[in-house]
């Protein structure tokens, strides 16, 4: 969709930061689809600067309502590259089939990664639940100098069928064993620049996260090394936020911009859903200019490129 750049801001938006690098609470606006285009712009803008922004009090938004206020931000991405989300255009993120309690960016098994998701609450568990993400561009940014030299001159494999089990330290139910099994029934992967480029901020990135399987041209112990090394930066409390879900929030994330974990402190017993739409990015660039170079599977199906910025 085109953007339209010159739309003034909507001064009736409150727009409450949540600390140095990342986050901030929006207030005095009701989401849909029948935005104005100030609001929109508005929003559009938080996100830039903030990476996630978060709106409280939104329990009107239905399925149909949160599509249209995320066609009003980008092009909706289908569900997911392999999960089938049976007719409906949200993906479900149901604690029934799994908890994404490791520190990820959405989708970079492909090459289009998404460049946001808004994600809304629909049952939450009594207590505990909460998400956190991670500002990657603070993450960059406070690395020294030889290791931003380093970072700039490596790139990554990603794959969705990353080391689940070394990574959790529970037995999986038979449905995580299903949804697993969705996941991974089309294989892909995807050769990123370590550190990308933000196609709207012009801001350096790291592109890290667990889909990551080895970096290219190391060996896997010396890989394994490295990759802590920056996956440690990126998920320095400094670098973070963390969103106590209530009934009715939203929250958006520039998902080139940061990583998230869903942390697991519920009971098993209690039920917590989201729904969430993915916004179509582009590919991601390189420090050098290089893109990311699809080694398998074709993401088509799964999302159009957005090379327009926002
Ligand atoms: O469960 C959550 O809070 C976030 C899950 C997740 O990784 C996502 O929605 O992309
Ligand atoms: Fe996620």
């Amino acid at each position: 969709m085109s953007v339209d750049y010159a739309a003034q801001t909507d001064t009736s938006l409150e727009v409450v930061k949540l600390g140095t690098h990342i986050g901030a609470q929006i207030d005095g606006v009701r989401l849909g689809g029948d935005l104005s285009a100030e609001a929109v712009a508005s929003i559009r803008a938080a996100l830039n600067e903030h990476k996630v922004i978060f709106f409280r009090g939104q329990q009107h938004l239905t399925e149909e309502g949160q599509y249209a206020f995320a066609q009003l931000l980008g092009s909706p991405t289908t569900p997911h590259p392999t999960v089938t989300s049976h007719g409906v255009r949200s993906l479900a993120i149901d604690s029934h089939t799994g908890r994404a309690n490791s520190w990820h960016t959405d989708v970079t098994f492909v090459d289009r990664v998404p460049k946001a998701s808004i994600l809304r609450a629909v049952s939450l568990p009594s207590y505990g639940g909460s998400t956190t993400w991670a500002s990657t561009v603070a993450a960059y940014a406070a690395l020294p100098e030889p290791l931003k030299l380093l970072a700039e001159n490596l790139r990554a494999r990603h794959t969705n069928t990353y080391d689940y089990a070394a990574r959790h330290n529970v037995d999986p139910t038979e449905d995580n064993k299903a949804y697993r099994a969705e996941f991974e029934s089309a294989y892909y992967e995807t050769e990123h620049p370590v550190v990308r480029v933000h196609p709207e901020t012009g801001e350096r990135a790291l592109l890290l996260g667990h889909f990551v399987k080895q970096f290219v041209g190391l060996g896997k112990s010396e890989s394994d090394a490295l990759f802590r090394l920056f996956q440690d930066r990126v998920t320095r409390l400094e670098h973070t936020t963390r969103w106590n879900w209530t009934l009715g929030d939203v929250a958006i994330w520039d998902n080139r911009a940061t990583q998230h974990y869903a942390i697991d402190d519920y009971d098993g017993a209690e039920h917590r859903k989201l729904t969430r739409i993915t916004l179509a990015g582009d590919i991601p660039v390189g420090v050098d200019g290089r893109p990311s170079t699809i080694i398998a599977g074709n993401a088509e199906h799964y999302s159009v490129i957005d090379r327009i910025a926002a």
